[in-house]
């Protein structure tokens, strides 16, 4: 069983775009914006209408720069998010019922309030690395296990 997610973080240097979860899965964490990719749904289409519905701005042009698969130890789902970058988009990030948004200087994401994988695969993001990896989370969301290799490039989403 696969579930497609996005993950989508502005990085215009020296801030990135978080946002607060504020219900669902991962309440209470920082995160990119993103959720599940619906049926029929171009992937990079999904990431721009989570950041409409869930910041209240419109992105543009965003990379693909990541594929993580997420697994948890006895449940057999795959989660597997793709992970995009923007430095552009318009509009003002504006608080919406899932997500508070937040700028943080490069030097200050609030790791320990974030999804334990981010600090692995973030300097990655930041220093413009291409990347696909795989988590497996046990109890308490402590990682059992991870791979993450750098790779050269992605292609454009199917129909762009
Ligand atoms: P909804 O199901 O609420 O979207 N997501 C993760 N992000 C990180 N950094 N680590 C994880 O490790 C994640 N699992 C899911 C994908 C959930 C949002 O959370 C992301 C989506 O953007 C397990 O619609």
């Amino acid at each position: 069983m696969k579930k497609v997610l996005t993950l989508c973080i502005i990085y215009q240097h020296p801030k990135v775009l978080l946002g607060m979860k504020k219900r669902g899965f991962g309440a209470g964490r920082w995160n990119g914006f993103g959720g599940k990719v619906r049926e029929g749904e171009i992937i990079e289409d999904a990431a721009k209408r989570e950041f409409r519905e869930e910041a209240g701005i419109e992105v543009e042009h965003m990379s693909k720069v990541g594929i993580i698969d997420f697994e948890f130890k006895g449940n057999p789902e795959v989660l597997q998010v793709h992970i995009f970058k923007s430095d552009n988009f318009s509009g003002e990030p504006t608080e919406s019922e899932e997500m508070k948004p937040k700028w943080f200087h490069v030097d200050e994401i609030p790791f320990a309030k974030m999804w334990p994988d981010d600090i692995h695969w973030m300097p990655l993001f930041l220093s413009g690395k291409k990347f696909k990896g795989r988590f497996l989370f046990g109890k308490s969301d402590i990682i059992l296990k991870q791979e993450l290799v750098e790779v050269k490039k992605y292609e454009r989403s199917r129909g762009k």
